[in-house]
């Protein structure tokens, strides 16, 4: 790896530039920024959750995660770009400020880690985590299937550990959803909202993928997801498609969208960020900043809404 580059907003960076910027972010806003350990990966590495907002009482919190599969680079590059504008533009943009007044923001920069450590250095197109599988040479589970949520039964999965979609020997087997479930299930009296970071598609999406039935709120869930979509073709006229998961993109089990639904969290969400497959999941740099800039709108509509309406 190239120990002369510095960690950059507008570059992929990799885990050991990510992980460091975690512990400097917070020095630099250590009102707004704090981090905290939630776990460790099958390879031992810490699991970092930035918490964003002003501290005070008792505050409603979205949860974000991104780079849950390894060769989804934008995301990891989004998440971070999230927690430095918000902190950044705490007391200069007056919708950030509210926001950080009144929420928190939980973001888990990198889900996968030895995944995304994998696909920097050994397999570019790597999805899944590194765990060892048994009575197999295979590597890896999709942590995207490995929730509990109609775990291992329908939709685009596989029980094959040489599979890429594979969902695992059991529902959270794996220590990274693990540590994820665990964290949400410890914070269900704050978390309003779960949003989760992949790429590509130019999708927005929510519950249900297990299901082709709608979510008992899915006439709000696509209002919220327009408003979302509209305010991010604002900027440079990218478009995206929202709806429910299993008809949007495909039936899926497993999902970490529909387990947090399911846990009572009414707006989740996942992103499937630029583009629509001329690069696919090799995004160039070039086009970063404006994904991110873009991406920043949508986030900032759903979390406008949760301060107004979510209960
Ligand atoms: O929760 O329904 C969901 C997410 C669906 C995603 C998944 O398969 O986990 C969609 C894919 C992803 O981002 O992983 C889409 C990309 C393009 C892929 O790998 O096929
Ligand atoms: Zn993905």
């Amino acid at each position: 790896r190239n120990f002369t580059s510095r960690h950059s907003y507008t570059k992929y960076n990799d885990w050991y530039k990510i992980a460091a910027w975690t512990a400097r972010i917070t020095k630099i806003y250590p009102k707004l920024v704090s981090r905290i350990q939630i776990g460790s990966t099958f390879e031992k590495r810490p699991m970092y959750l930035l918490k964003v907002g002003k501290e005070s009482g008792r505050k409603k919190a979205i949860f974000m995660d991104c780079g849950i599969h390894a060769r989804e680079w934008i995301s990891p590059a989004f998440c971070q770009w999230f927690v430095k504008q918000a902190a950044s533009t705490y007391k200069k943009d007056k919708i950030m400020t509210h926001l950080l007044d009144s929420l928190n923001f939980y973001v888990l920069p990198v889900f996968n880690i030895d995944g995304y450590i994998w696909s920097w250095t050994q397999d570019r197109m790597w999805r899944k985590n590194r765990s060892k599988n048994s009575s197999t040479k295979c590597i890896g589970t999709d942590l995207n299937r490995n929730f509990a949520a109609a775990w291992g039964t329908t939709g685009f999965i596989s029980d094959d550990p040489c599979n890429e979609t594979y969902y695992g020997s059991a529902p959270e087997s794996e220590d990274e959803t693990k540590a994820v479930a665990t964290f949400i299930r410890n914070h269900l009296s704050s978390i309003k909202a779960y949003l989760t970071i992949h790429a590509y598609s130019q999708m927005l999406m929510f519950p249900y993928g297990y299901t082709f039935h709608k979510a008992p709120n899915h006439d709000e869930l696509t209002e919220v997801a327009k408003a979302a979509v509209e305010a991010l073709s604002s900027l440079y006229g990218t478009t995206y498609e929202y709806g429910a998961s299993a008809t949007l993109i495909y039936p899926t089990s497993g999902s970490s969208v529909d387990w947090a639904y399911d846990q009572g969290i009414k707006y989740s969400f996942v992103f499937e960020l630029r583009d629509k497959g001329s690069y696919g999941f090799l995004l160039p740099e070039s086009k970063i900043t404006s994904t991110c800039k873009e991406t920043m709108l949508a986030v900032k509509s759903i979390a406008n809404y949760i301060l107004s309406y979510a209960s």
